[in-house]
């Protein structure tokens, strides 16, 4: 199926998605914070953190741009990719392609546990700074480009949470 048939957008909060996997705008230490982070361990449960524990000490957290999975807990959702985006800080210092690379890295370990579908918030767009229109570029072209190679995931479901978001992903939609 061609790439733009499985590519969604939603308005809203991402820990009501159900779907094989929601992915966590997380940080370095993968402890929990606010925004996103923060509703997903409230709304799923001890169980994401005891998992996010286990990793931290087997690897030492997650690098910027990189991903882990674990359990959802209490979720609706199979599992949660938690992806570590990049803080904006002026533009170049990399940012760009460390996004760019969150969604990819994503996208990949999912597809390597079987998942077929897989929401996204609009990572690095809260208290990291990253201008909404440039990560939503960035979102919308790396998923298209990964469906574009990729057969085995069915849907993915971009879940924005301000009406800015969501215009600024869905005129990007438009344009593929
Ligand atoms: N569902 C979907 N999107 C949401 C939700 C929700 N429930 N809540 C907020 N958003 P942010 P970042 C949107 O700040 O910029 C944390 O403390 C929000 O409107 O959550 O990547 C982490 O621990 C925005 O569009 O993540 C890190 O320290 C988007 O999610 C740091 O924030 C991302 O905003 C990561 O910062």
């Amino acid at each position: 199926m061609s790439f733009r048939n499985r590519i969604d957008l939603t308005k809203g909060d991402i820990t009501k998605v159900k779907v094989d996997a929601i992915v966590n705008a997380a940080n370095t230490s993968l402890l929990g914070g606010g925004g996103v982070d923060g509703a997903i361990h409230r709304a799923g449960g001890p169980e994401i953190l005891n998992e996010c524990r286990k990793i931290v000490a087997r690897q030492g957290g997650c690098k910027t741009g990189e991903a882990v999975i674990t359990t959802a807990g209490n979720l609706p959702a199979r599992f949660v990719i938690h992806t570590v985006g990049p803080v904006w800080n002026g533009g170049d210092k990399g940012e760009e392609k460390k996004l760019t690379d969150c969604y990819r890295n994503s996208l990949q370990l999912a597809v390597d546990n079987k998942c077929s579908t897989i929401a996204f918030p609009n990572i690095s767009t809260g208290v990291y700074r990253f201008p909404k229109a440039a990560a939503a570029q960035i979102a919308v072209h790396t998923v298209a480009d990964f469906l574009d190679a990729n057969e085995t995931l069915g849907k993915v479901i971009f879940v924005c949470f301000d009406e800015e978001s969501y215009e600024l992903i869905s005129k990007e939609m438009m344009l593929l």
